[in-house]
């Protein structure tokens, strides 16, 4: 028996990752599970068989799992916004940083598109940050900016990525099946280029696929636009943003959710400039979102 990595599985088809090799998989006839089941990144136990070809004889329980993208035991999730178009939606970014954060996944930020960005046209947004990456470095998170056509940037990815599963996660068009390819040279994923002769669509990505890459296994994934937060509570929030949280000792009250309460050191720090207001905006959203989903439980 050997112990390996699913790669993907549909139709009753599995790909598995073992002894550095990919092995075409069936289920053993009284391992009943359906497709849905397994998740990309299930470490399972195949018995091989003849060239290329195992059964799956077993699954060892998820370290984590995320929902969207699906995948499971995942060590870095590569956050994956584009600095010009599709414009970054940082709502869903920080939505991602909690989802993440809440499945133990370490997070990077890698912002594409590099090459179209111009800093004079970009908006400044706080005193102190004049990109968005210069507001979530200050909060300490490893933000990385890249070109996908040029390549620049590329590199300090790749050092990330040996030895672990990661997950491209963000938005559709933001550059996930680019930034795989500029990552993996030589394997070609599809990308959202519209033909203009035939004007039949963007090749979007499908299916969450995780393929060998920087010596690590990578997962391109479907691109989404919204995410419901993980199930916290509303004095859990702050604990998903660093920034508040190194504050929050010096509000008036134990209790605060810095929100309409007096003396409040994230209120003085988001007009101080030292807390960027967007973060701030996400804060209110989710902290709404959070209330309303305990009234309904
Ligand atoms: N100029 C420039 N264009 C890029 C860059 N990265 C991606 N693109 C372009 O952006 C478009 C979308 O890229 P994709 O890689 O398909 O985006 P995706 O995130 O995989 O999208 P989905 O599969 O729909 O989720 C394509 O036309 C790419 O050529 C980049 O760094 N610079
Ligand atoms: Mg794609
Ligand atoms: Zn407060």
């Amino acid at each position: 028996m050997t112990e390996g990595v699913l790669l993907k599985g549909y139709g009753g088809f599995y790909y598995v990752y073992a002894e550095d090799r990919v092995w075409d998989c069936s289920l053993r006839g009284r391992f009943r599970i359906k497709d849905q089941d397994f998740l990309p990144g299930d470490r399972v136990k195949i018995l091989p068989k003849e060239d290329n070809k195992a059964t799956i004889e077993g699954v060892e329980p998820r370290r984590n799992a995320l929902t969207r993208p699906a995948i499971a035991n995942v060590d870095l999730a590569l956050l994956v916004f584009a600095l010009t178009s599709p414009k970054p939606d940082l709502n869903l970014l920080d939505r991602l940083l909690i989802q993440v954060t809440v499945a133990e996944i370490e997070p990077i930020i890698v912002f594409t598109k590099l090459d179209k960005f111009n800093e004079t046209t970009s908006t400044i947004i706080g005193f102190e940050e004049h990109t968005i990456t210069d507001v979530y470095r200050k909060i300490g998170y490893t933000v990385f900016e890249v070109s996908n056509e040029t390549g620049q940037g590329i590199d300090e990815v790749k050092l990330q990525l040996a030895d672990k599963v990661s997950v491209l996660a963000g938005p559709s068009g933001s550059g996930k099946s680019s930034l795989f390819n500029a990552l993996s040279p030589g394997k070609e994923l599809k990308v959202g280029e519209i033909s203009t002769k035939s004007k039949r669509g963007r090749h979007t990505t499908r299916h969450v696929e995780l393929m060998v890459c920087a010596g690590g296994l990578v997962a391109d994934t479907p691109g989404f636009s919204s995410l419901f937060l993980p199930n916290i509570k509303r004095a859990e929030l702050t604990d998903f943003f660093p920034e508040f949280n190194e504050r929050r000792q010096q509000c008036r009250f134990n209790s605060c959710l810095h929100d309409k309460e007096p003396d409040c050191a994230i209120k003085a720090a988001l007009e101080s400039g030292e807390i960027s207001a967007s973060r701030y905006e996400h804060y209110r959203i989710f902290l709404q979102e959070v209330i309303e989903a305990e009234r309904r439980y």
